[in-house]
């Protein structure tokens, strides 16, 4: 059997695999027929999901919607049991697909990217790992996830805590028992959100720190009928179809109305209608709710309106519906039983933007103005999104250029899928493409396919090299910032679309919100023009 460890010379290396380096993998290597090697920290697949298990979680998209649409086939061997996949069975579904593609045998799992360096002479990509492997490839394809470097803000005193943290990206696969437990909660975003009603059903006492307030709306999660069930696998094409017309990537569609077209009775009929069917499409009912700030302030007191109803306490009600930015600014959290939670009598809810935290204690955390005993902390606090999971390897690419000084002011590529400089490397989901804005899997398909498509384009006209104009680059840069200044999207100043959330990080609109369906027409144009943008060579 031949060492997947040893040093190689391959046609593609791709890092990570999660549903972007699968899905990779089976474009070049079955389609292509390319020598194809997966390198991937964990030990095991699914990205996200691989790291994510923190009690509650969930996907927000609907199960019908987050999978692989590229074989009619697979979609009818795979059931789905509830509305919104949970964590586990998202890891049953990666792991029945790499089987069924016998994918595994072509990653090195436990395997972390340390550096990738651009060998000008030899038209290659170098990569070295930290376990001391390393690869040659023409191509270098990232796919490692937009939401994969968490964030543990620096608060003084973490060391010294006596009891256990966890940082809800990187949970144990072992599971945290929070039975009797004093559990500290930090972070009020889809994560926090989710894991709050899990936490408090079980822990003694858990604390919620809430720095922003947030909008959530019901999931409504259910398992699904037999019915349903049976459409999924008889409608197969019309899904995938339904995916890529939307902007978003979900199956449902925006509404044509405009919020002042109907009456105020009619609109809160609207909105209970939606609140009442639950889940993302709560946004998807008035077409300018992200455009239009009156209109989205519509959809806002309607969510507030619900917190102050649902929350018993009116001083913990005027916490969580004291929300700063515009409905959906920040990506919309959904939940199950997220604002009920705090009507249970073992949860509480502190601001820390009034009184921020200041130190972590040996027996829990204060703020200026109160201490608070704690035996678990858990963070669920976020990521450097986006560009720490690319920036947290040294990618060197053309005259020994950095990533990292290329992108020292905010992410700057083409199409999110290429930077000038960094020829044959390959972003999926990368900033500047619509990634984070559409369901996940439908971006990285779409990704998946151009960049396969690209490779193919190049290996029939033997071309070696392909690289982003920088002039294609700066105008691509600008389309993205008008495209997101078009929206409300840039209004919610702390968003982590906008880096804000990591100290330092530029603050640069890094998600295409120009919408998915947009996008891929240009990318395809982009394509059927010669590859317009890109110096093709050789
Ligand atoms: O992270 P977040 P997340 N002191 O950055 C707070 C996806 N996702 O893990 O807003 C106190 O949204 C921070 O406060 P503020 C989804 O795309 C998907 O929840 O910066 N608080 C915020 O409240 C999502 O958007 C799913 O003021 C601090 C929270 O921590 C993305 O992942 C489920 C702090 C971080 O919220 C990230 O969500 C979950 C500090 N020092 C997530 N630092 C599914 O679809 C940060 N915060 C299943």
């Amino acid at each position: 059997m031949p060492d997947i460890n040893a040093a190689s010379e391959l046609d593609a290396i791709v890092i990570g695999a999660g549903f972007a380096g699968m899905y990779q993998l089976i474009c070049l290597r079955d389609r292509l027929g390319l020598n194809v090697k997966v390198l991937e920290a964990g030990a095991g697949v699914g990205g996200t999901w691989y790291w994510n298990r923190y009690p509650g979680a969930r996907c927000d998209s609907e199960s019908h919607a987050y999978w692989y649409t590229f074989s009619p086939e697979l979609m009818k061997d795979w059931e789905w049991s509830e509305r919104y996949p949970e964590q586990p069975e998202i890891m049953r579904y990666l792991n029945f697909v790499a089987d069924r593609f016998d994918l595994k045998k072509d990653i090195s799992f436990n395997t972390r990217v340390a550096s990738a360096h651009y060998d000008q002479a030899a038209n290659r990509w170098r990569v070295r790992t930290e376990n001391g492997q390393s690869h040659t490839a023409k191509y270098l394809i990232t796919a490692v996830g937009c939401l994969s470097t968490a964030n543990v803000p620096k608060i003084p005193g973490l060391e010294n805590f006596a009891g256990d943290w966890y940082h809800t990206g990187e949970w144990p696969h072992e599971g945290v028992d929070f039975t009797g437990k004093r559990v500290g909660l930090i972070g009020t975003g889809s994560t926090g959100i989710q894991a709050t009603p899990v936490i408090a059903a079980q822990a003694k006492h858990l604390t919620v720190f809430q720095r922003t307030a947030n909008y959530s709306v019901p999931a409504r999660n259910v398992p699904l009928t037999g019915e349903f069930k049976n459409y999924i696998k008889t409608h197969t094409a019309e899904i995938r179809q339904a995916t890529h017309e939307t902007p978003n990537g979900h199956t449902f569609k925006i509404e044509n109305r405009l919020a002042f077209d109907v009456t105020p009775e009619e609109r809160d009929s609207i909105y209970e209608a939606a609140w009442a069917k639950g889940g993302l499409q709560f946004r998807a009912v008035f077409q300018d709710m992200m455009v239009n700030k009156a209109a989205n302030d519509t959809a806002a007191d309607f969510i507030k309106r619900k917190i102050r109803q649902i929350v018993k306490d009116p001083a913990t009600a005027a916490l969580l519906s004291d929300i700063d930015h515009p409905y959906a600014a920040k990506r919309p959290p959904i939940d199950t039983g997220y604002f009920e939670a705090f009507n249970r009598p073992n949860v509480s809810l502190v601001d820390v933007k009034t009184n921020p935290i200041q130190e972590i204690l040996p027996g829990g955390l204060r703020t200026a103005a109160a201490s608070y005993d704690l035996d678990i902390i858990v963070f669920a606090t976020g990521f450097d999104a986006m560009t720490g999971p690319m920036l947290r390897m040294d990618i060197q690419g053309r005259d020994g250029q950095t990533l990292k000084d290329a992108w020292e002011a905010g992410p700057r590529n083409y199409l999110g899928l290429q930077v000038a400089g960094f020829p044959n490397l390959f972003t999926i989901t990368g900033p500047g493409s619509p990634s984070v804005l559409c369901n996940m899997p439908v971006a990285i398909e779409q990704h998946a396919d151009w960049i396969s498509d690209c490779i193919a384009h190049m290996r029939a006209k033997g071309l070696e090299k392909i690289e982003a104009t920088t002039a294609a680059m700066d105008e691509w840069v600008a389309h993205v910032n008008d495209a997101a200044n078009a929206t409300l999207l840039p209004q919610a100043t702390h968003s982590w679309y906008l880096g804000a959330n990591v100290p330092g990080k530029p603050r640069v609109f890094m998600p295409y919100a120009g919408g998915m369906a947009r996008y891929r027409d240009i990318c395809t144009n982009v394509a059927s023009q010669g590859y317009k943008g890109f110096a093709l060579s050789p």
